[in-house]
């Protein structure tokens, strides 16, 4: 476990603020487009909500040069609550911007959350509350639907549920809702959301937990908090947060070192407790706090050829890789599969006349279209992840470059579900989430037989 080495800038801080009860931690890097939206929510939803509390908000930055901190500071609280509602807070609200320190020469969102669980520990708070600073659809609500279940309930840890469009989210569709829910057996839709609740218990377990690696400094933060939740056996409950607007990402532009991160960190977990997933048949919902909503979350672009091309061109370069990990099945499987996604992506560039993989002319829906016979089906996703866990016991050391050899596998898997869903509606698109996750259960036994059968390895 890294030993976090606050600057004397952070010892200050925490010096001047003594102690609170309710934190909002707010993790950023070049966010000074948004951030003054989510500090105004935030600010509004604890003295709102939380009027009797100690409350404070602190933002841990990466030192961006475009003005995010000073947002932060700048940024006041609206006076409606004061004005309208006649509620007062009993005591000052605080608002710091911090840069954050590396650890062990790693930066990104895991390491600017392990310094507000530094500051979340020293002030002594019973909740705190994550927030993305790039989110468009925050609300003043949002912080006591975070943090309510933690102060009134005696939960340690709360998820987000929130509609995210039907092509959002493709990391947690694919990876990590269907093998975290098929793993520890609860249905937990939102694993690496970003929006979090955590009890001043579970953030003391964070500054304690084993397996930091320099994924969990970066991306591989979220996954790292739900899952250290889960086999630390701390009470979980999720929260119905309405929509997830925010900076919109392309998969096959965008998406591949979170990918990698992610997914190196919750393989790694995996290895590291069998003892929480081996005897887990099946899967619980688990309760959600907070009124039903029917947000729609506006469109998001996916560039179809892209990841077609993509996954094609991965085979050609990555066969050993994949015959390395992969059930020879599997292998022989995904190998077929990748020839069709070439030879479809052919088809799609000849319709739109593009001669190369860019795509950025033709809309989504027209590049699923023309994509229509390409089909890449549950279970070999199923199998290809479970095989992945497997390969990431067998040789540790060789995790990074296995699952950065499994993004061109992700991109045709993400491909097939961009077209699958090309008609549906984001509800519907859903339903295709839920059947994936139940053949992650399904095929459970054969991860476990793998497993069991390596054992003496
Ligand atoms: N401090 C810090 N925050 C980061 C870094 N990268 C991302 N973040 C923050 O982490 C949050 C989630 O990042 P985002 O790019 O929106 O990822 P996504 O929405 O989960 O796909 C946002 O608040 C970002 O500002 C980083 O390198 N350092
Ligand atoms: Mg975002």
């Amino acid at each position: 476990m890294p030993e976090t080495v606050l600057t004397p800038a952070i010892r200050d801080e925490i010096a001047r603020l003594g102690k609170a009860d309710i934190m909002v931690g707010i993790p950023s890097f070049k966010n000074a487009a948004t951030i003054g939206y989510v500090v105004r929510a935030s600010q509004a939803g604890l003295v709102q909500y939380f009027p009797d509390l100690r409350p404070v908000v602190v933002n841990s930055d990466a030192g961006s040069p475009d003005g995010t901190g000073r947002v932060v500071v700048e940024t006041e609280p609206p006076d409606y609550v004061e004005r309208i509602l006649l509620v007062r807070a009993r005591n000052k609200l605080s608002r710091v911007s911090l840069t954050y320190p590396e650890i062990d020469g790693s930066g990104g969102k895991g390491a600017a959350l392990r310094t507000i669980f530094e500051i979340a520990a020293a002030l002594e708070v019973q909740a705190l509350v994550v927030v993305d600073s790039d989110l468009r659809s925050i609300l003043p609500e949002w912080i006591e639907l975070l943090a309510g279940p933690i102060l009134k309930g005696g939960y340690d840890f709360v998820a987000p549920l929130y509609s995210r469009h039907k092509h959002d989210g493709t990391i947690t569709n694919t990876v990590t809702y269907p093998l975290t829910r098929a793993l520890y057996g609860l249905r937990i839709r939102q694993p690496i959301g970003g929006d979090f609740g955590v009890s001043g218990d579970l953030v003391r377990r964070y500054l304690e937990a084993p397996g930091w690696t320099p994924d969990v400094s970066k991306f591989g933060i979220d996954v790292w908090m739900t899952t250290t939740a889960l086999a630390g056996g701390f009470a979980v409950c999720q929260a119905r947060l309405g929509a997830k607007v925010h900076d919109p990402k392309d998969p096959g532009a965008d998406l591949g070192p979170m990918f990698r991160q992610v997914v190196g960190t919750i393989l790694r977990m995996a290895v590291a407790n069998p003892e929480h997933w081996l005897g887990v048949r099946g899967s619980h919902d688990v309760p959600a706090y907070g009124f039903e909503r029917h947000a729609d979350p506006p469109p998001l672009e996916i560039n179809v050829l892209r990841l077609l091309s993509e996954f094609h061109a991965g085979s050609l370069t990555m066969t050993e890789t994949w015959r390395s990990m992969l059930a020879s099945g599997t292998a022989d499987e995904i190998m077929a599969l990748a020839g069709e996604a070439g030879r479809v992506a052919g088809v799609v560039r000849d319709r739109f006349g593009m001669d190369r993989p860019s795509g950025e002319t033709a809309s989504t829906a027209a590049m699923a279209e023309a994509a229509a016979a390409f089909h890449f089906p549950d279970d070999l996703w199923a199998r290809v992840v479970y095989d992945l866990v497997i390969a990431a016991r067998e040789k540790p050391e060789a995790v990074d470059a296995r699952v950065a050899s499994l993004v061109p596998v992700y991109f045709g898997r993400v491909a097939s579900l961009v077209i699958e869903n090309r008609e549906l509606t984001t509800e519907r698109a859903e339903d295709h989430v839920e059947r994936q996750a139940r053949e992650f259960e399904r095929l459970k036994p054969y991860l476990v037989e793998r497993w069991s059968k390596g054992a003496g390895a």
